[in-house]
């Protein structure tokens, strides 16, 4: 009989100590169908995304592996110690875990620190032996990675995309990032024809569109072009994120938009210029986003936007006018954090440093309470702040601003209906205070 392996994604708690539940989860991440291709075949693996389904703690699988991404850490931790009481072998790994590896080793066998493309084999080599070590890390110097094991998550309830990694890491060194503080500037590139295998499989699998989970995409600007070029002949939609200084490069953007990428997602973070200094991000200029969001939805590409409040440079005002920028942009889908500075990060340190860890209880680290003390204002001042910027943005009107009275609706009416469709989802669970994160 096969051995089992069962692998999980878990969900976050609520700032209520909720488990976060979906009806259906549209984005599915890359980690477990990845793990599960990079598991022998005499193993049976089951995966488990705790956002729409729950944990089989009666489960035969005599593995577990968890997956931590940032706050869901916590929960993390709460599934290991449950499978730990039943005597099962439990190995973490993911970004959180990467980040605190001695923290996250009292709960598990095995810590599985970064990528896990080369230290899998040997991990399961060991376990089978006896001989499990408690840390596995293996720096990579490539990236060459299995078909993902789509098929594992086709039965779940998915949306109408699937994801793939053309890269790993980022160019750019934001302190706050996790990217950045686990890659140091590193991005490796997959080679073209692997990436194309991925996203063949994704059509041949009866999907038509696709989501390009790199962080920057547009790091490496001929890879980029390259790729836009074998990706529009499989005539596929797809979206990404990237960072904003995409407009400036108008033959990318086109080559971007021909191939058929509808939405792109940025990571603005700030309209105050002093913050995205104070964040290692000073090459955005926040008096440029206007033009470069401009020029971006001329090539018939929808926008997102992460920002974050709480940083060096935010006011209470300027928290305020980060709503009207958000309006008079007529972003479809804004998004906002606190700026919240997570162990293992530049920002945590320079924080911890500066005295102004204001809250250590790591539940509280969900982005939308202010752990830290920020410059201009009290913490209780900034979580008020960052709740009354979400119920600005969302009120009625600023919504159907942002969505049917915005140009979409002429050029891509489906798009605007769905973006007032998400809209007043994110509007139901702000008035429920529960943030509106894609979970
Ligand atoms: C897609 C994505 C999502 C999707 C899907 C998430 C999901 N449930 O899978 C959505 C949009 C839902 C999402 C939500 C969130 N996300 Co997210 N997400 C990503 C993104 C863009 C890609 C993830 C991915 O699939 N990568 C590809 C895979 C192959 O890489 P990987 O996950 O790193 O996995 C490798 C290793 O880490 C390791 N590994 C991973 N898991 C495990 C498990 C075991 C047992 C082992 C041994 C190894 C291992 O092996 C893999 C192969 O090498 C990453 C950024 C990134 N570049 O990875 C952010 C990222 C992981 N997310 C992040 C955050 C903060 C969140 C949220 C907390 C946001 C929020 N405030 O709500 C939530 C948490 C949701 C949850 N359920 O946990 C942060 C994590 C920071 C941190 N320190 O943990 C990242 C890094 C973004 C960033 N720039 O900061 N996310
Ligand atoms: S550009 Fe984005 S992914 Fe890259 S380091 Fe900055 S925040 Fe992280």
């Amino acid at each position: 009989m096969k051995k089992k392996l069962l692998l999980i994604q878990p969900t976050p708690y609520d700032q209520y100590g909720n488990l976060v539940k979906k009806k259906k989860l549209y984005f599915v991440g890359l980690a477990l169908p990845l793990l599960a291709a990079l598991t022998p075949d005499d193993f049976e693996v089951e995966l488990c995304y705790e956002t729409i389904e729950d944990v089989p703690f009666d489960t035969d699988a005599e593995l577990i592996g968890i997956s931590s991404m940032g706050h869901a850490v916590m929960r993390t931790i709460d599934i290991a110690k449950k499978f730990k009481e039943l005597g099962k072998t439990v190995i973490l790994g993911g970004y959180m875990v990467s980040l605190m590896p001695e923290e996250a080793k009292k709960y598990a066998d095995a810590v599985m620190i970064g990528d896990s493309e080369e230290t899998w084999g040997e991990m399961i080599n060991d376990y089978l032996n006896g001989t499990l070590k408690e840390y596995y890390k293996k720096k990579l110097t490539k990236l060459e990675t299995p078909l993902p094991k789509y098929e594992l998550v086709l039965n779940k309830r998915i949306g109408n995309f699937l994801p793939v990694q053309a890269g790993r890491g980022c160019t750019k060194t934001c302190s706050f990032c996790s990217i950045y503080c686990l890659y140091h500037g590193q991005y490796l590139r997959r080679n073209i024809p692997d990436v194309m295998r991925d996203i063949k499989r994704i059509k041949e699998l009866g999907f038509k569109q696709f989501l390009l989970l790199d962080d920057n995409l547009f790091s490496d600007r001929n890879y980029a072009l390259e790729l836009c070029k074998e990706i529009s002949k499989v005539k596929m939609h797809w979206m990404t994120q990237c960072s904003i200084d995409i407009a400036k490069d108008e033959e990318l953007l086109t080559a971007v938009a021909k191939s058929g990428c509808y939405a792109l997602s940025f990571g603005l973070e700030s309209i105050s210029r002093e913050s995205l200094v104070g964040m290692q991000k000073a090459w955005a200029h926040p008096d440029e986003y206007s033009k470069q969001l401009k020029i971006i939805r001329k090539h018939g590409i929808d926008i997102s936007t992460e920002m974050v409040v709480g940083a060096e440079g935010d006011t209470l005002e300027s928290i305020k006018a980060t709503a009207r920028f958000i309006e008079d942009n007529k972003i479809a889908v804004p998004r906002f954090y606190i700026l919240t500075p997570i162990p293992g990060t530049q920002y945590y340190d320079e924080m911890k440093e500066q005295d102004r860890i204001y809250n250590t209880d790591m539940y509280s680290y969900n982005a939308c309470e202010a752990v830290h003390i920020p410059k201009n204002m009290t913490p209780e001042e900034l979580t008020k702040a960052y709740w009354d910027l979400y119920n600005d943005v969302y009120s009625i009107r600023c919504i159907l601003k942002r969505t049917i009275f915005s140009d979409c609706l002429i050029k891509r009416p489906y798009n605007a209906v769905f973006y007032l469709g998400v809209n007043l989802f994110y509007r139901y669970h702000i008035k429920h205070g529960i943030v509106p994160n894609i979970v």
